[in-house]
Order: C-alpha cells, then structure tokens, then sequence
C-alpha cells in the first residue's frame, strides 16, 4: 500500500518491567500516547517441543502436528494451518498455556510486565507460511510472542478506525497491500506500522490497535492478553478477549435504536441531524488532538 503513510515499529532492547511501564506502556488509561513496540525478549521454545506437546482438551487440532511431521512436511502445498488454543471449556473459559500445553509452558518466560490478578488469557499459536490473519482490535493489551519462524504484522492505531471500513472488530479490506482504492478510498488515509517479528522478537499490541498478521514462514507463537480496565468492565463471557467493554456494547445498542428513530424522519432531515450528531460526538467524546502523538503517529525509536 504505497500510499499510505508508512511508520516504523518502535524497538527496545533489554526491556525490564520498569522501561516498559515507563517508556512503552502509557501510565495513564486512555493515555493519547499508546504505540505499539516490539522488542527482543527472553522467549524460549523449539519446534520439535512444540510439535510433541501433548494439547490437552484442545478443540483446535492440527492432526498432523502430532504425527511426527517436520514443519515443511506438515505443510502441504496449497493448504493452510492455523492453531489457535482454546480454554478447556471452549465457550467460557480462556486459553492458558499452563493449562493447555503444560510441558510447553515451562520452556516460555511470560514477561512480569503486569500484575498477576490482570492476567487474562496465553494463546498458543501455529501458523502455516503464507497464512495471514485479517485487521482487528482486541480489547486487551496483548504481548505476543514470536518462538519460531519470522511474521509481517502491520498495525492501524485506533484514531484510524475511521479508515479500516470496520464490520464489528475487523476490517473489510482483506487485502491491505494492493487494495482496490475505487472500492476503499478512505482506507489510504490510515498511517501504516509494519515490523517483522524474528524468533525471539516480543510485540506489544495495546488494547484497541488494530493488527493483520502474515506468517513469512511456518512459525510458533504465544501471546498473553492483561486486562488494564476494571474488572467488571468486561464482558463476562468473553473467552477470547475480544468483546467490546459492556459500556460500550450498551453505548452501540443505543446508537442503533436511535439510528432506528432517526428513519422516522425524511431523508435530507435524517442526513442534517446524523451530522449534528456527529458533530457532538466529535466534540464530547473525541480524545482532544493537539500533538501528532495524540493522533497515535509516534516516531520514537
Ligand atoms: O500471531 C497471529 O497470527 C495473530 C495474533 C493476534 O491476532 C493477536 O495476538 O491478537
């Protein structure tokens, strides 16, 4: 997507819990200073490993993965693999690789970044090469942790939601490197983050920035959500970590019944009044931008 504006990923080395509370993470919630920043971590693993671990009560399985394959045997031309782990209970409970993966669990070092009690969910992860997984937010903070093999992740800060053509968390647009602009024109209007995650790498995903992942080779990973809002915030049936905040499930079910009362009205007075609406959303809920950090375009390295 050459016409967009193209950022780099801020990169920290030898990140201790002090740096990164300080110079990565925003002290303040809903700070206007949140990138995302990779860095290079203590993250141990090895393919075999993770091919003979034994998954417990995985509903996500990759049969040959435990057949011995080596990763370019389990990789089949023309067909695409991707694992994501699972709670034990797939619809209430969140994956934990402790939980999960046991034996893997001991070979990987989950950065004490966080509180424990803000722990949510570790999500192992395989992926195929090639494989790529469309733009969405979470609604946590997520470390995601490359083990093996290398991956292109591209991000949109959330200031850029209005760009990404959103249905719910995702974006419509699939293919963000030859987009079809006639179809998306606004989308080049979205500053582009790009880094490559080598084996090793850490990637810091705040709550809410939007990211497309593209595995360069079959590769192994783990990520760990936090939770940084108040408990009862979140939606309590929510094992993935992706519902939106129940304030804000309520805030668009309002919206909707008033896009509804709206209809009863003609449709150039529908028009006048979604903009004044507009306007007053913009004015009352809309993070002040007076900096170009605010507008989530941070160029520190
Ligand atoms: O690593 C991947 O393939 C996807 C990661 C992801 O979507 C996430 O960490 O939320």
């Amino acid at each position: 997507m050459d016409c967009q504006e193209k950022l780099e990923v801020p990169v920290y080395t030898d990140v201790d819990r002090e740096t990164f509370l300080r110079d990565i993470y925003p002290l303040t919630s809903g700070s206007e200073a949140r990138a995302p920043g990779a860095q290079c971590a203590r993250v141990d693993g090895e393919l075999s490993r993770a091919e003979g671990g034994r998954p417990r009560g995985q509903s996500a399985r990759v049969p040959r993965a435990q057949d011995g394959l080596s990763a370019q045997e389990l990789c089949v031309q023309d067909e695409s693999y991707y694992l994501r782990s699972l709670g034990e209970d797939v619809r209430k409970e969140p994956a934990d690789l402790r939980k999960q993966f046991p034996e893997l669990a001991e070979d990987f070092d989950i950065p004490q970044f966080f509180e424990p009690e803000q722990f949510f969910s570790s999500v192992f992860r395989i992926s195929s090469p090639g494989l790529q997984l469309w733009t969405h937010y979470d609604v946590m903070d997520n470390l995601l942790a490359q083990v093996t093999g290398r991956k292109r992740v591209v991000l949109y800060s959330p200031k850029d939601a209005l760009y990404l053509y959103l249905t719910g968390d995702k974006s419509e647009v699939l293919d963000i490197d030859t987009t079809d602009l006639q179809r998306y024109p606004e989308f080049v209007k979205a500053s582009r983050y790009e880094c490559i995650l080598e084996p090793g790498d850490l990637l810091f995903i705040p709550a809410l920035w939007f990211h497309n992942t593209l595995a360069l080779q079959f590769g192994v990973g783990v990520n760990v959500f936090w939770r940084h809002l108040p408990p009862e915030s979140y939606d309590k049936k929510d094992p993935y970590g992706n519902k939106d905040p129940v304030a804000a499930s309520r805030a668009l079910q309002s919206l909707e019944r008033t896009l509804g009362i709206l209809e009863e009205l003609p449709p150039d007075y529908q028009d006048f009044y979604a903009r004044c609406m507009v306007l007053r959303i913009q004015n009352r809920a809309y993070l002040r931008q007076t900096t170009e950090a605010s507008q989530g375009n941070l160029h520190t390295t």
